[in-house]
């Protein structure tokens, strides 16, 4: 990223400066130096870093969302396109959203929406085997890959294994483990649905955009519920992967 910025002045040559600007940023595409769904730098230092005006760092921008090279999402700032090239997550292994991350070597980030301790709802009770009036950690956050944003989690783990929000840093799973309740085993539901105009918003998409809704509870080694946690996941972003093996072990 800052190699683009680094790369410095934009080359010599005939033509106007955006269409140069313009050029430069799809060769870091090509050539692999830019990643898809990376986040580039913000236009003001797009224009200071290499020089230019702002109006000719925009005009380069909406250039190459036409091409298809770079996407734009309100509030977040401008990734590129990364749809063609979707993250995979394997179905049979327990693993935290910053650890799929880091076995990728994208940084995870969080924007907190909610972080509170409450009474547990009817149906949470059900999932997490609480009585009425237990009190319940929620952890809501939009987490983000390298800046982009890929998924709504809403969390809710019952305050005997997290009895304050506030323990929770970066990842969920290790605050979990750090009192000794990591989850050893999980049920997970995935679905298809729309985003709301809110979600929508939150993952820099179109209202009504397709979305893969994924409820998970998962449980510690003595077989107690730890955690209910309902996510929204880009589908233009994400595949979730599947190993299937014959039941049985014999042959067909
Ligand atoms: C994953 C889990 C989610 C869990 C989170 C913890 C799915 C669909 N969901 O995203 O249930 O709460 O990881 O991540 O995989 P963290 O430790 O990075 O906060």
């Amino acid at each position: 990223m800052s190699a683009l910025l680094k790369a410095g002045a934009l080359p010599e040559g005939q033509g106007p400066l955006y269409l140069r600007l313009q050029a430069l940023i799809r060769g870091a595409v090509e050539a692999g130096d830019l990643k898809p769904m990376d986040a580039l730098p913000s236009e003001r230092d797009l224009a200071e870093g290499l020089g230019v005006s702002r109006v000719t760092v925009r005009k380069a921008l909406t250039g190459l969302v036409g091409e298809g090279v770079v996407e734009q999402r309100q509030g977040s700032g401008t990734f590129v396109a990364g749809s063609r090239r979707k993250l995979q997550q394997g179905l049979s292994h327990l693993t935290s959203f910053t650890e799929d991350m880091a076995t990728r070597g994208r940084r995870t980030t969080s924007d907190w929406l909610l972080r509170a301790l409450e009474r547990v709802t009817p149906a949470e009770a059900m999932h997490l085997a609480l009585s009425p009036g237990d009190l319940v950690c929620r952890i809501h956050r939009l987490r983000r890959a390298d800046g982009a944003p890929l998924a709504i989690e809403r969390a809710c783990v019952p305050a005997a294994i997290l009895p304050d929000p506030g323990l929770v840093a970066d990842s969920l799973y290790a605050a979990m483990s750090a009192s000794g309740r990591h989850p050893v085993r999980a049920l997970q539901r995935i679905s298809a649905g729309n985003l709301s105009a809110d979600e929508a918003a939150l993952l820099g998409v179109a209202p009504g955009t397709a979305a893969l809704s994924i409820t998970r509870v998962s449980f510690d080694a003595e077989g107690r519920p730890v955690e209910l946690t309902q996510s929204q996941y880009r589908g233009d972003a994400y595949d979730f992967v599947a190993e299937l093996t014959l039941s049985g072990g014999g042959t067909p």
